[in-house]
């Protein structure tokens, strides 16, 4: 069918006792929390790639999924079918925001001049329906990990010629994400890693990658982008190191080359959890350091070792997002959904089926963690925890950094002995977060 979705009702907020799959359980998008309407603590965005391009391959088998929508594939006609659907499929659901890789939009030509001029006119189409729903762009970026010339990297190749291809390809991406008024540019860096040392020279790779950034930066602030460039960090996948491996080492990385007050973290949960982290601990430690940007909402299989990108049904996981988010102050980005349907989930109302699971998921995980910071005993025992820091004056004189060590050691070997030590009451944490979620049963 063309595009199922233009003559669908709105998908609305039901409620969790309605039956209806095509409902909202959770997410009611004026419900006032913590002072503001659910809408606008969870700026969702729709990912192009998963949503509009990908079929359902995989490495054993071709797509279970028919995203042709009535035209013919790897036209500018199937281009324009894709924007027709995207734009339906996300006022249908009420979804404010989209993201987009270049080559997401148009078929590559062999000639990137012709490509530019298809990416110019589909993007002139776009802002005719953007302009028609007020359905705004959080983030463009370039793939720059598909085109075999990036088998070696992008940034990181080992080719002159080619790295003028990923400076080329960045540029065009940035003015079409101008052109939109993306909030932000991603670099996710794909296949900027390595697979063995023995043929890398990871100190000159490192560099280039900056340099791009750097020009990236320069160029993007002198055709008026303001908004925040983004990294997302992640581990392996496709190569078995990728230098941006986790939001701490990127932002070492951004801090040694300057590129630190340009840039924030696109964080994505999969990802997280392919660097041995939790998603909480990523959002941490991007907050923590003033680079919690934008996320990428999604889930991956602890059992399996590769990125799934499966929409986020945990609600645990997503309230502990949420409760970093909401300690944060929220996102100057959004939550993009870079995620699938399952290769067997392959109908039209699969694809509402994911967004409204994700949706809901997030809507759950912004109502407990609001519950969990107006409980306060989370709070609270954060507090206490370090109290003998701010109550006693050698701990005041420590957080003030007016302590000398001798001053410190002499203060240990006066007391003699140690207090008790405070217990972290991580199963009680947990208990008061079980019944702040689950409530009476
Ligand atoms: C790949 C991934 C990308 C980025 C954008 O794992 O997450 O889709 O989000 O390039
Ligand atoms: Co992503």
């Amino acid at each position: 069918m063309k595009n199922y979705f233009e003559n669908l009702p709105q998908i609305q907020y039901e409620g969790a006792q309605s039956n209806n799959p095509l409902s909202f359980k959770y997410y009611d998008p004026e419900r006032i929390v913590l002072g503001k309407p659910m809408k606008e603590h969870l700026p969702f965005a729709m990912a192009w790639w998963h949503n509009l391009c990908a079929e359902g391959a995989d490495m054993f088998g071709r797509g279970t999924t028919d995203k042709a929508f009535g035209s013919t594939p790897a036209t500018m006609e199937h281009a324009k079918a894709k924007v027709d659907v995207g734009f339906a499929f996300m006022q249908k659901l009420g979804i404010p925001y989209f993201c987009f890789h270049d080559v997401d939009l148009v078929p590559e030509a062999d000639d990137m001049k012709e490509t530019n001029r298809r990416l110019d006119e589909i993007t002139d189409y776009m802002l005719v329906k953007m302009q028609e729903t007020g359905i705004r762009c959080l983030w463009g970026t370039a793939n720059m990990f598909s085109n075999p010339r990036y088998m070696s990297g992008a940034g990181s190749t080992s080719s002159a010629e080619v790295y003028c291809f990923a400076a080329a390809q960045t540029k065009k991406a940035l003015e079409l994400t101008v052109k939109l008024g993306g909030k932000g540019y991603v670099f996710w860096g794909g296949r900027e890693g390595y697979e063995t040392l023995l043929n890398t020279d990871m100190l000159f790779e490192e560099k280039n990658i900056a340099n791009l950034m750097r020009l990236a930066v320069e160029y993007g602030r002198s055709i008026g982008f303001t908004g925040d460039f983004y990294i997302e960090p992640k581990p392996k996948e496709p190569m078995k190191h990728q230098y941006d491996f986790d939001a701490a080492t990127a932002i070492g990385f951004l801090r040694k080359y300057g590129l630190d007050k340009d840039f924030k973290m696109n964080i994505e949960a999969n990802h997280a959890t392919l660097a041995g982290h939790t998603f909480q601990h990523e959002l941490r430690v991007s907050a923590i350091n003033g680079m919690l940007g934008s996320i990428d909402a999604n889930q991956g299989d602890l059992l399996l070792g590769w990125d799934t990108d499966e929409f986020p049904s945990n609600v645990y996981d997503a309230t502990l997002c949420m409760y970093e988010v909401l300690k944060a102050g929220g996102l100057t980005g959004g939550f993009n959904f870079d995620a699938k349907t399952r290769r067997p989930s392959n109908t039209f109302e699969d694809m509402l089926y994911g967004y409204i699971l994700g949706m809901d998921t997030f809507a759950l995980g912004l109502l407990n963690a609001a519950a969990m910071m107006e409980d306060g005993r989370i709070d609270a025992f954060i507090q206490k925890k370090y109290e003998t820091f701010h109550t006693t004056e050698i701990g005041k004189k420590i957080v003030n950094g007016t302590a000398t060590l001798s001053e410190l050691a002499a203060y240990a070997e006066e007391k003699g002995s140690t207090r008790e030590p405070v217990s972290g009451a991580q199963e009680n944490l947990h208990s008061i977060m079980n019944a702040v979620m689950f409530g009476k049963r």
